[in-house]
């Protein structure tokens, strides 16, 4: 007969084993509760609080970052975004998106036109095609055949802002925001992190990219690893800024990597900050990176290259006031919990 110590070690063995064989998605479910969390980049309040309403909801952490894209993708005043968006430098608007669950399935449109919500054509891209990335016609080819309408993205205002910028010709982007000139109540690109109360992490970007870039020009934004990541076991990560960058230092995946290595989301963020920083062959300088990480326990931070980088984080009613780094420049009641405006802090002065 064998001993009983010898038959709980096969057990459990055993039922660790049964774990380690499910998908992804199983192991996921099988694991936690959480408190919901929601973070964006910038002051995307409005994105946020869409987002937070399908968490507070019970509803799933991919559902919800999708509906808060939504929402800046419908904002003719959001010139970084979807509708209304500045133009490439032949006047052509032209969005990037991407999304991720918590399973490693993720999708991605690059340099689409004349489509509203890319975030749901990427949504699409993954859930009903074998690839995970599609770019300018045949993106748009493929948003078409699911139902999506066609629209006009380019608005009276931004073709005006083109046409006077074609005046200037000039391609340098502001540091902070594409938008110069409403510096304080930019919204910018969004990349969204959330985690729902059954622990699923997932995220989202959508952006109209580098105002008046060269035409067919791709950022971070739809790149899987640059401008977001997603492990359902570790943590997310999303970045704005100048998307070469992120590309060149996998900025997402850097942050999820050294979460994975036990870093806080507030350190492993400053520490992906700071590489890149020490490796790009651009002028630090001249650029923006700002990063923002959310882990499965629902522990978040954001840390920038330069001054001026706001993310806001919604956080449910029965939390006390969050200890951030940063700043906490303002707050807003929300169903069930409070939406924060916060200041990150930074590496260049
Ligand atoms: C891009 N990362 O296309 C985007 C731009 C951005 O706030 O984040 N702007 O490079």
């Amino acid at each position: 007969m064998p001993n009983p110590s010898r038959r709980d070690f096969l057990k459990r063995t055993a039922a660790v084993g049964a774990l380690a064989a499910l998908p992804g998605s199983a192991r996921a479910a099988t694991k936690r509760r959480s408190r919901p969390v929601a973070i964006a980049t910038w002051k995307n309040r409005g994105a946020l609080e869409a987002a937070w309403n399908v968490l507070v909801s019970g509803g799933y952490a991919l559902d919800a970052v999708e509906a808060g894209l939504h929402i800046p993708e419908a904002d003719p005043n959001d010139h970084s975004v979807g509708l209304g968006g500045r133009p490439d430098r032949d006047g052509r608007v032209t969005l990037d998106s991407c999304i991720m669950d918590e399973r490693h399935r993720c999708g991605s449109v690059a340099a689409i036109e004349d489509i509203l919500h890319p975030v749901s054509v990427a949504r699409k891209v993954m859930e009903e095609t074998p690839h995970v990335m599609l770019v300018g016609d045949g993106a748009r080819q493929f948003a078409l055949e699911q139902g999506f309408e066609r629209t006009n993205l380019l608005t009276e205002q931004s073709e005006q802002e083109w046409r006077e910028w074609i005046e200037t010709n000039d391609y340098l982007p502001a540091i902070n925001n594409e938008r110069r000139d409403w510096p304080d109540d930019n919204h910018d690109t969004c990349g969204m992190i959330a985690i729902d109360s059954e622990g699923r992490l997932s995220g989202a970007c959508t952006t109209s990219g580098w105002a008046y870039k060269l035409r067919g020009r791709v950022g971070d934004s739809p790149i899987i690893g640059a401008g977001l990541f997603v492990d359902g076991e570790i943590g997310a990560a999303t970045a704005t800024g100048h998307g070469e960058e992120m590309i060149r230092t996998a900025a997402a995946h850097t942050i999820v990597e050294r979460m994975r290595g036990g870093l806080a989301p507030q350190e492993a963020c400053q520490q992906a900050v700071e590489h890149l920083r020490r490796v790009t062959p651009t002028d630090p300088a001249t650029i923006q990176a700002g990063l923002l990480a959310l882990d499965e326990k629902g522990d978040f931070g954001g840390f920038a290259l330069q001054r001026g980088f706001t993310y806001v984080v919604a956080l449910p009613d029965s939390e006390r006031e969050p200890s951030v780094k940063g700043e906490i420049t303002g707050r807003v009641a929300v169903r069930g919990g409070t939406i924060y405006v916060v200041e990150a802090p930074y590496l260049l002065g």
